[in-house]
Protein backbone atom coordinates (compact mmCIF):
# COMPACT_ATOMS: atom_id res chain seq x y z
CA UNK A 1 0.00 0.00 0.00
CA UNK A 2 1.53 3.08 -1.02
CA UNK A 3 1.66 6.17 1.50
CA UNK A 4 -0.93 8.12 0.21
CA UNK A 5 -3.73 5.83 0.04
CA UNK A 6 -2.73 4.89 3.40
CA UNK A 7 -3.26 8.60 4.26
CA UNK A 8 -6.71 8.81 2.64
CA UNK A 9 -8.09 5.50 4.23
CA UNK A 10 -7.28 6.73 7.71
CA UNK A 11 -8.74 10.71 7.12
CA UNK A 12 -11.80 8.56 5.67
CA UNK A 13 -12.14 6.12 8.48
CA UNK A 14 -12.25 9.46 10.69
CA UNK A 15 -14.26 11.45 8.92
CA UNK A 16 -16.67 8.93 8.96
CA UNK A 17 -16.87 8.35 12.80
CA UNK A 18 -16.71 12.12 13.32
CA UNK A 19 -20.60 11.72 11.34
CA UNK A 20 -21.64 8.84 12.86
CA UNK A 21 -20.46 10.07 16.51
CA UNK A 22 -22.77 13.56 15.96
CA UNK A 23 -26.38 13.22 17.62
CA UNK A 24 -29.32 15.44 17.45
CA UNK A 25 -30.65 16.71 21.33
CA UNK A 26 -33.36 14.89 22.43
CA UNK A 27 -36.80 17.15 21.88
CA UNK A 28 -38.42 16.72 25.48
CA UNK A 29 -41.97 16.22 25.91
CA UNK A 30 -43.99 17.56 28.71
CA UNK A 31 -45.96 14.86 30.48
CA UNK A 32 -50.05 15.16 31.10
CA UNK A 33 -51.79 12.65 33.14
CA UNK A 34 -55.60 13.06 33.83
CA UNK A 35 -56.74 12.54 37.41
CA UNK A 36 -60.53 11.69 37.86
CA UNK A 37 -62.17 13.04 40.46
CA UNK A 38 -65.80 10.94 41.86
CA UNK A 39 -68.45 10.76 44.15
CA UNK A 40 -67.79 8.69 47.12
CA UNK A 41 -70.49 6.09 48.34
CA UNK A 42 -71.99 8.48 51.21
CA UNK A 43 -72.61 10.54 48.40
CA UNK A 44 -71.80 13.77 50.24
CA UNK A 45 -67.86 13.67 49.68
CA UNK A 46 -66.02 13.81 46.46
CA UNK A 47 -63.24 11.09 46.34
CA UNK A 48 -61.10 11.71 46.34
CA UNK A 49 -61.23 15.33 47.97
CA UNK A 50 -57.66 16.45 47.73
CA UNK A 51 -55.50 15.82 44.56
CA UNK A 52 -52.05 17.01 43.65
CA UNK A 53 -51.33 17.36 40.09
CA UNK A 54 -48.60 18.93 37.88
CA UNK A 55 -49.10 22.06 35.58
CA UNK A 56 -50.03 20.58 32.09
CA UNK A 57 -52.39 17.83 33.66
CA UNK A 58 -56.46 17.11 33.68
CA UNK A 59 -58.98 16.94 36.11
CA UNK A 60 -61.85 15.32 35.16
CA UNK A 61 -64.88 15.42 37.34
CA UNK A 62 -66.83 12.27 36.45
CA UNK A 63 -69.80 10.93 38.56
CA UNK A 64 -73.23 8.84 37.25
CA UNK A 65 -75.81 7.42 38.28
CA UNK A 66 -75.73 9.52 41.94
CA UNK A 67 -78.46 9.76 44.24
CA UNK A 68 -78.57 12.94 44.55
CA UNK A 69 -77.26 16.03 41.55
CA UNK A 70 -73.87 17.40 42.42
CA UNK A 71 -71.13 19.77 40.92
CA UNK A 72 -68.16 21.01 41.47
CA UNK A 73 -67.44 24.82 41.17
CA UNK A 74 -64.41 26.70 42.24
CA UNK A 75 -64.35 29.30 44.50
CA UNK A 76 -62.66 31.86 41.99
CA UNK A 77 -64.90 30.90 39.23
CA UNK A 78 -61.68 28.68 37.52
CA UNK A 79 -63.46 25.97 36.66
CA UNK A 80 -67.05 25.02 36.84
CA UNK A 81 -69.33 21.61 36.07
CA UNK A 82 -72.19 23.98 35.46
CA UNK A 83 -75.27 22.88 37.50
CA UNK A 84 -75.73 19.91 39.68
CA UNK A 85 -76.34 16.66 37.86
CA UNK A 86 -76.24 12.75 38.80
CA UNK A 87 -74.31 11.98 35.74
CA UNK A 88 -71.15 14.43 35.11
CA UNK A 89 -67.98 14.42 33.30
CA UNK A 90 -66.02 17.51 32.46
CA UNK A 91 -62.18 17.73 32.25
CA UNK A 92 -60.41 20.92 33.27
CA UNK A 93 -56.26 21.39 32.23
CA UNK A 94 -54.42 23.64 34.20
CA UNK A 95 -51.52 24.73 31.70
CA UNK A 96 -48.41 26.43 32.21
CA UNK A 97 -48.20 28.90 35.21
CA UNK A 98 -51.46 27.92 37.02
CA UNK A 99 -49.40 26.87 39.87
CA UNK A 100 -51.15 26.99 42.90
CA UNK A 101 -54.18 25.33 45.36
CA UNK A 102 -57.85 25.62 44.07
CA UNK A 103 -60.70 24.87 46.80
CA UNK A 104 -64.40 24.03 45.14
CA UNK A 105 -67.48 23.07 46.46
CA UNK A 106 -70.15 20.99 45.60
CA UNK A 107 -73.07 23.65 45.73
CA UNK A 108 -75.74 21.27 47.34
CA UNK A 109 -73.49 20.19 49.55
CA UNK A 110 -71.14 22.59 50.62
CA UNK A 111 -72.61 23.39 54.02
CA UNK A 112 -72.49 19.46 54.74
CA UNK A 113 -68.68 19.73 54.06
CA UNK A 114 -68.55 18.51 50.24
CA UNK A 115 -65.41 20.42 49.12
CA UNK A 116 -61.82 19.55 47.68
CA UNK A 117 -58.57 20.99 46.62
CA UNK A 118 -56.45 20.67 43.60
CA UNK A 119 -52.93 21.50 44.19
CA UNK A 120 -51.26 22.14 41.09
CA UNK A 121 -47.37 21.90 41.11
CA UNK A 122 -45.40 24.35 38.65
CA UNK A 123 -43.81 21.46 35.62
CA UNK A 124 -40.28 20.64 35.76
CA UNK A 125 -38.87 23.16 32.89
CA UNK A 126 -37.02 21.13 31.09
CA UNK A 127 -32.55 21.65 31.26
CA UNK A 128 -31.23 23.23 28.47
CA UNK A 129 -29.27 20.35 26.40
CA UNK A 130 -25.88 19.90 26.90
CA UNK A 131 -23.88 22.77 25.15
CA UNK A 132 -21.21 20.67 22.51
CA UNK A 133 -17.91 20.59 23.58
CA UNK A 134 -15.03 21.62 21.46
CA UNK A 135 -13.06 18.83 23.23
CA UNK A 136 -15.18 16.70 21.40
CA UNK A 137 -15.12 17.87 18.52
CA UNK A 138 -11.92 17.91 18.49
CA UNK A 139 -10.83 14.60 19.99
CA UNK A 140 -11.03 12.46 16.62
CA UNK A 141 -9.19 14.81 14.82
CA UNK A 142 -6.12 15.04 17.10
CA UNK A 143 -6.49 10.78 17.03
CA UNK A 144 -6.47 10.72 13.40
CA UNK A 145 -3.65 13.61 13.23
CA UNK A 146 -1.73 11.24 15.60
CA UNK A 147 -1.98 7.93 13.82
CA UNK A 148 -1.48 9.66 10.38
CA UNK A 149 2.01 10.21 11.73
CA UNK A 150 2.89 6.77 13.35
CA UNK A 151 1.68 5.59 9.95
CA UNK A 152 3.94 8.09 8.03
CA UNK A 153 6.83 7.49 10.52
CA UNK A 154 6.42 3.55 10.32
CA UNK A 155 6.27 3.76 6.38
CA UNK A 156 9.74 6.29 7.02
CA UNK A 157 11.34 3.75 8.68
CA UNK A 158 10.21 0.77 6.53
CA UNK A 159 11.98 3.12 3.24
CA UNK A 160 15.19 3.53 5.38
CA UNK A 161 15.39 0.05 6.32
CA UNK A 162 15.31 -0.67 2.49
CA UNK A 163 17.54 1.83 1.39
CA UNK A 164 20.35 0.50 4.43
CU1 LIG B 1 -72.85 17.16 46.21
Amino acid sequence: MNRSLVLLTVLLTFALQGDLSHSEPQASTLQSDTTVISVDSTNLRFSPSSVTITEGDTVRFFWSGQALPHNAVEQNGVFDTGEPARAVDESFTFPLGSNGTYVFVCEPHESVGMVGEIVVEPAEVPADPPAVQDDAEDTPFVSAVLTVSVVGLAVGARRLQGNG
